[in-house]
């Protein structure tokens, strides 16, 4: 088994996005597409000689032929070893944590997220630091620039592994261990979490449903919620990972995790719902009757972290991306810790969290996670609410109304027009920014323009920079709109428009969100030529 090496030319469109490269499928399995972006990876960061990979995915469509040239590609390059999870399976947070707990130099990821799966849908890869963390925009360039420059890759001929066994084989010189990541990753839950709390919880007769949408963490819900925590049989729904996810989105917003919804909104409902995504990074949370959006479960998690043994000492700080709402800035300030606002996508929390500057980070769109890990982690913000809940003995809904009494409401909705044609949504963007600066003072549908920005991020810790992160439009009273194009959709752009509205008057703080949001979302179409450019009348999501 000698390493051949195979000649290739460079491939368009193998600029990695918000959360690595993501594609059609279809795209994916041209022929050399996944060789040349591997060799890229590779190459870009310096190679992978002796090395030590972690490799996993969510089980999507692909997801194993993928597996076996990347191990094929990785005992070529000389790699010492690659930890693979059983099945080809890792959940994102898994394989961050693995990467850290074996002291490994990097992984891959392959995963889609949120996106759907099979043939005709999505597939995705992504390189993991040594931290477990998503590669900085540093690293993700030089990948880029390599996948230009490529001409030939390294791949090891007729040999696979079996991922099904536990244990060692070798491809070529390379070791490959397959493990079992759930016992694992179980394990560091119970070293953060009140367990004890939660078991008693259930014994009690709490009762929970949680919806692992056909996706990854169904075998890790089942492990840590049924068997650990004693959770009645069928706490778990949809646990079966499937490569198409059953068909569905495996998005966990109210309308891609409808079923949940229903339950959870009807008479008789479970206390608690929770949902997660394909790869097992976000989290939905559902309290009887009463959806938590992901801004506010993260400003909740922050305020009572220290109910979890693991963050019984208080946060050092607190991170969240810029189009996440403000309610943990409240948090932050009360308790007289840092927060810190990021660009969107988790791999710009990985410095501020080795550094200790925060220990809570969060996003608008159902990620949050902590310093346990470098990536968002669905499974650990469920398991942090549990925690909350048994130790308060308060509903979901009580420890909302509490805290919106405390801190105030920041109503908040995102707006997503999806597949819209990627030159009007860049004109879009393009205009927008163009007329900024003279939109302050500017009032359409009673909401006065205070002031106007496109974002930019200063790393705190590497100094880097990066700019154009989503267009800024604040109002008089606290109000807030922000436009974005997706980094992480496969086809057209995404146009993703997010709304915000501070509300402190103690009448007010349990009025529907899309109504206490209307003026700003008219004002942000009249503003951005939304409707006109598009043709959209509505958003295809709201969340
Ligand atoms: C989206 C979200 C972002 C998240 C990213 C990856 O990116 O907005 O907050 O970090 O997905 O999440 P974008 O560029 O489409 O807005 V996951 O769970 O899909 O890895
Ligand atoms: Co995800």
């Amino acid at each position: 088994m000698t390493a051949k090496v195979i000649t290739t030319q460079p491939i368009e469109g193998q600029k990695p996005g918000t959360s690595g490269l993501r594609k059609k499928t279809r795209v994916f399995m041209q022929p050399n597409f996944l060789e040349n972006y591997v060799q890229s990876i590779f190459n870009g960061i310096g190679g992978v000689e002796k090395k030590t990979l972690v490799v996993g995915g969510d089980g999507r469509y692909f997801n194993n032929e993928a597996i076996d040239i990347i191990l094929r590609m990785a005992a070529a390059n000389g790699a010492s070893q690659c930890i693979v999870g059983r099945d080809g399976i890792l959940s994102t947070p898994a394989a961050s944590h693995i990467i850290r707990k074996r002291k490994a130099d990097g992984g891959l990821i392959l995963s889609a997220s949120h996106n759907p799966g099979g043939p005709e849908e999505d597939f995705g890869l992504k390189y993991n630091g040594p931290n477990g963390s998503p590669a900085t925009e540093t690293v993700t360039e030089k990948i880029f620039t390599q996948t230009l420059e490529i001409n030939s890759y390294k791949i090891i001929e007729n040999s696979s592994a079996d991922l099904n066994t536990i244990g060692s084989s070798k491809i070529a010189g390379m070791n490959v261990l397959i493990i079992d990541p759930i016992e694992e990753y179980a394990d560091l839950m119970a070293q953060l979490i009140d367990f004890k709390a939660i078991s008693a919880m259930f014994q009690n007769g709490f009762r929970m449903c949680f919806d692992a949408m056909h996706a990854v963490t169904g075998p890790y819900a089942h492990e840590i919620l049924e068997k650990r925590l004693g959770a009645p049989k069928g706490t778990v729904i949809n646990g079966k990972p499937s490569p198409d996810f059953g068909g569905g989105h495996p998005d966990p917003n109210p309308v891609w995790a409808k079923e949940l919804m229903d339950i959870m909104y009807a008479e008789n409902a479970p206390d608690f719902g929770a949902a997660s995504d394909g790869d097992g990074d976000r989290n939905m949370i559902v309290g009887r009757n009463c959806y938590v959006s992901p801004s506010d479960s993260l400003a909740v998690l922050a305020d009572l972290a220290h109910f979890a043994p693991g963050y019984a000492k208080g946060l050092a700080g607190i991170a969240r991306s810029m189009p996440t709402s403000a309610a943990a800035d409240s948090v932050a300030k009360a308790k007289g810790i840092e927060i810190f606002e990021t660009p969107t996508g988790w791999k710009f929390f990985g410095n501020l969290l080795d550094a200790g500057k925060a220990t809570i980070c969060g996003e608008e769109s159902a990620g949050t996670g902590s310093n346990h890990v470098r990536e968002k982690d669905g499974l650990w913000a469920v398991l942090m609410w549990l925690n909350i809940l048994a130790v308060s003995k308060k509903s979901v809904s009580e420890l909302m109304i509490n805290h919106w009494e405390t801190y105030g409401r920041n109503y908040y909705c995102r707006h997503d027009y999806e597949a819209v044609d990627s030159d009007v949504a860049n004109e879009l963007m393009n205009v927008l920014r163009d007329k900024l600066s003279s939109l302050k003072g500017r009032t359409e549908a009673g909401m006065t323009v205070t002031n106007a920005d496109e974002f930019s991020y200063d790393d705190p810790v590497d100094g880097s920079y990066s700019k154009n992160q989503g267009i800024r439009i604040f109002f008089e009273g606290g109000g807030r709109a922000v436009f974005r194009l997706s980094g992480t959709g496969t086809q057209g752009a995404t146009i993703r428009v997010y709304l915000e509205q501070l509300e402190t008057n103690p009448s007010s703080l349990q009025n529907n969100p899309q109504e206490a949001l209307s003026k700003i979302a008219q004002a942000a179409n009249i503003l951005s030529e939304l409707s006109l450019r598009t043709g959209r009348n509505k958003p295809d999501v709201i969340t």
